[in-house]
């Protein structure tokens, strides 16, 4: 198979689209009365799937938009909807190239171009790899008139960690997010992890680790780490693009899903699926060295896009890498669901509603310290919680 021949089975994502009709309620219009006039924070959405449909005025100034724009529909599964697009075909976003999309439509691939009503100056659009978009037939060209409700989307928050911070969404309507990172060259972020998985949960999403490049070694540090991820519940695959050890778990574990390829830039997320499908010919690059000797990827996978790999139903979004990923403005509850055990050791907290900050009988303070993973976690549950200023360029934690 050619590498962009590939053999996308529309069926399957169409259902997603078909997912939420049933709940959509097209053509209410947005709440606009009912947002508060100056910014409080807008509740995250109890239900992450839900859709909430609505009609969007896309030539609104930035500064008029809604605070539920600012902060939450842009997040949550709402998106550019005009009116009557039901009986317009659906086709499937594979890449997001500025203005112009690639599209499969029945599985064959177009380009398509976003419909004027529906660019927003001054903002990227949000349509992504894994979006379904309705879209009219023009002489031959797509044009794309709206956007199906999401089942998910994953993506961070860029800019400062306050109300104005936006909403960059990477891909839509995925099962799992794989996050691959490599024990040196790009260094071990456990970090960065906390941020992703924390990410993935609030969407309800399934999250996986995959460390690779393991042929060039892995110290105990990273190994007490990956120990202490798998002890919280989340899956820790070990690859090694270059020999090809544990390849086959991880193509196993794709199977009939729609996943995410995410992290660092030069941890091996193209080579890893030309491994796992040797047709592909993802292109993947080599690591350039910086001056100050740190292995440093080069770009070479510049949009996210689709690929469909030969099991049946089922599809990896490879993603350019990325450095910061900004968790948002974010509440206690919300930034919980991520630390699902600090959430088992506060019910032995003396304190009602401990903060875990110093408060008497705390159990969470007690008993996390004593390990590194724990120290690590409890460090960065602080670090995101906002006890230290974050901005999306604070550094890293260290492992240990
Ligand atoms: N030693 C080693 N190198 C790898 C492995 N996987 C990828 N690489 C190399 O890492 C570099 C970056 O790979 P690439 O797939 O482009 O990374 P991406 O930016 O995450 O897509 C390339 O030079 C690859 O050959 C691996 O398992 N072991
Ligand atoms: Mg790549
Ligand atoms: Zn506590």
């Amino acid at each position: 198979m050619a590498p962009d021949q590939p053999n996308l089975d529309p069926h399957k994502l169409r259902a997603i689209g078909k997912f939420f009709e049933e709940k959509e309620n097209r053509g209410t219009p947005p709440a606009k009365s009912q947002q508060p006039s100056k910014p409080s924070k807008p509740p995250r959405p109890k239900n992450r799937g839900a859709s909430r449909a609505q009609d969007w005025e896309p030539d609104l100034e930035e500064d008029e938009y809604p605070e539920t724009f600012e902060r939450y529909e842009r997040r949550s599964t709402s998106h550019p909807v005009a009116k009557n697009l039901d009986s317009l075909p659906i086709v499937t976003i594979v890449e997001a190239r500025g203005l112009d999309f690639v599209v499969s439509n029945q599985g064959e691939l177009q380009i398509a171009k976003l419909a004027a009503r529906l660019v927003v100056s001054g903002i990227p659009s949000p349509i992504v790899a894994g979006d379904d978009v309705r879209v009219t037939s023009l002489s031959g060209r797509l044009r794309i008139d709206g956007v199906e409700p999401r089942r998910s989307v994953l993506g961070r928050f860029v800019g400062k960690t306050d109300a104005r911070s936006t909403f960059d969404p990477i891909a839509a309507n995925l099962d799992l997010v794989v996050l691959v990172c490599s024990p040196t060259s790009p260094p071990f972020r456990p970090g960065l992890i906390d941020r992703y998985l924390t990410a993935a949960a609030l969407e309800q999403l399934t999250f996986a680790i995959c460390l690779n490049k393991t042929d060039l070694g892995v110290t105990s540090e990273v190994e007490t780490m990956l120990e202490g991820y798998r002890s919280i519940g989340v899956t820790v695959f070990t690859t090694s693009a270059e020999t090809g050890d544990g390849i086959d778990m991880l193509k196993d574990a794709l199977a009939s899903k729609i996943s995410l390829f995410t992290g660092h830039s030069g941890v091996g997320k193209s080579t890893l699926l030309n491994a796992i499908e040797p047709d592909l010919g993802r292109r993947t690059g080599e690591i350039t060295q910086s001056i100050s000797g740190e292995g440093k990827g080069r770009h070479t996978t510049t949009s996210a896009r689709l690929i469909p790999l030969s099991s049946p139903d089922t599809y990896v979004v490879d993603s350019p890498g990325i450095r910061e990923f900004g968790l948002g403005p974010i509440s206690p509850d919300d930034l919980l669901v991520g630390f699902p055990e600090i959430v088992e050791r506060s019910q032995h907290c003396q304190t009602r509603h401990c903060l875990h900050r110093g408060e008497p009988g705390c159990a969470v303070e007690a008993v996390l310290p004593q390990t590194p993973f724990g120290a690590h976690r409890l460090a960065s549950y602080r670090l995101l919680s906002g006890e230290t200023p974050q901005t999306d360029s604070s550094p890293d934690l260290p492992i240990a």
